[in-house]
């Protein structure tokens, strides 16, 4: 039995708006597909947020479509559980997939059923192996997993598919004890986090292959998928390169636009995020000549440049001793200030990525209690 376990494909992500990056999140997408053909695997394991968004572009919808297609042709099964990402006010595309037989969504209502206080776990047995599946749910997840007894059938192997962190990758941002996990599966394909995580549980091994392509620029780990054969085998895939250049410099605009044309090395196809600390001596730093240097990235092979000037004080300010605190910590700790913590400071982190920091403190607020009450909504509506 051979199978290959991805997760966190985010279809339809496009870091900065760049068109290429959209398409780099589908090659690494083909990439897996690719090997699971050519390994002719048994099946294909997908531990969640497939697509990026609830309600993805007929793009992406279109490239998934095509992917799936040619698994099926080759017999091979897709099984997941909708992610995060995966889900809309209204449902979500993994049961539209689901119905038309190109996947299969072993977190769908169907296979789980309350008996007095306990909830019966079903799967599916799929040439001899026995797959079932924690649904897309977020809240009182914990009590949920408790209840949990799997109703096993008759197999060689048992996988067990979520979209939950557990505890030990992160105590802040983790979702569940790994202990209420189902006991008597082999294999806990795990989603979520988008870092690689291996470790034993049970008779069996949790494993999570974090996501496919960089999702976010503070993710620096190398990324890729496993491949199991009587073994685990983790399969590199090669993701586009971030370059990030701190420079640490006081002077006019000029001089600071010069002092980051001379640190453009060559490229090809990298994306370039540069950081300025320092203060400006006079002018104000949108005299910073950014499409100079922007073209100067691109003429250099970069696809892309990015310039962080948050960390340059102004002619008229105290300079602000940031470290050498990376943009992210910046963030955070003023997040923290603010009384952000656990889920709450995850979830204002991704909106300031998402809405380009233009929001305001207040919005932010509202827009973040919005979202969590949302999703306690919709939860049941997904499977
Ligand atoms: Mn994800």
């Amino acid at each position: 039995m051979k199978f290959v376990h991805f997760s966190d494909t985010h279809l339809g992500k496009k870091n900065f708006k760049i068109d290429e990056r959209e398409k780099d999140f589908e090659i690494a997408f083909k990439k897996v597909i690719d090997f699971a053909i050519d390994k002719k695997v048994d099946f294909v394991i997908h531990s969640g947020d497939i697509v990026d968004t609830g309600k993805p572009s007929y793009d992406s919808i279109n490239f998934l479509v095509s992917q799936l297609k040619r698994l099926k042709k080759e017999d091979i099964g897709f099984f997941t559980v909708p992610g995060s990402h995966d889900v809309a006010p209204d449902g979500t595309i993994i049961s539209v997939l689901d119905r038309v037989e190109l996947l299969v969504n072993v977190g769908s209502k169907k296979y789980y059923k309350s008996q007095e206080d306990k909830v019966i776990l079903r799967g599916e047995v799929y040439k001899n192996v026995f797959i079932a599946g924690m649904m897309g749910k977020r809240s009182k997840i914990i009590d949920f997993y408790k209840k949990l007894v799997p109703k096993f059938e008759e197999s060689k192997f048992k996988i067990f598919i979520f979209h939950h962190i557990i505890h030990d990758i992160s105590e802040k941002f983790g979702d569940i004890p790994k202990e209420v996990l189902p006991k008597g599966f082999d294999y806990y394909a795990g989603g979520h986090t988008h870092t690689k995580y291996i470790a034993p549980y049970e008779k069996g091994i949790i494993v999570y292959p974090g996501s496919s392509e960089i999702w976010d620029i503070r993710e620096k780990e190398e990324k890729g998928f496993f491949y199991y054969d009587q073994k685990i085998e983790w399969i590199p895939l090669k993701t586009r390169n971030f370059i990030e250049i701190d420079i640490r410099i006081s002077g006019s605009p000029e001089q600071i636009t010069d002092k980051i044309l001379n640190k453009i090395g060559n490229s090809d196809g990298a994306i370039l995020l540069i950081r300025i600390k320092g203060k400006l001596t006079r002018g104000t730093k949108s005299e910073i000549n950014r499409n100079k240097i922007l073209e100067m990235a691109q003429e250099r092979g970069y696809l892309f440049a990015n310039i962080y000037l948050s960390d340059l004080t102004n002619p008229d300010e105290e300079e602000i001793d940031s470290d050498e605190k990376s943009l992210d910590e910046i963030e955070r700790d003023y997040l923290k200030k603010k009384k952000y913590s656990g889920k709450n400071l995850d979830i204002a982190l991704e909106m300031i990525e998402i809405f380009g920091k233009k929001m305001n403190q207040t919005d932010l607020e509202k827009a973040t209690k919005e979202i969590i009450k949302m999703g306690e909504l919709i939860e049941d509506k997904i499977n």
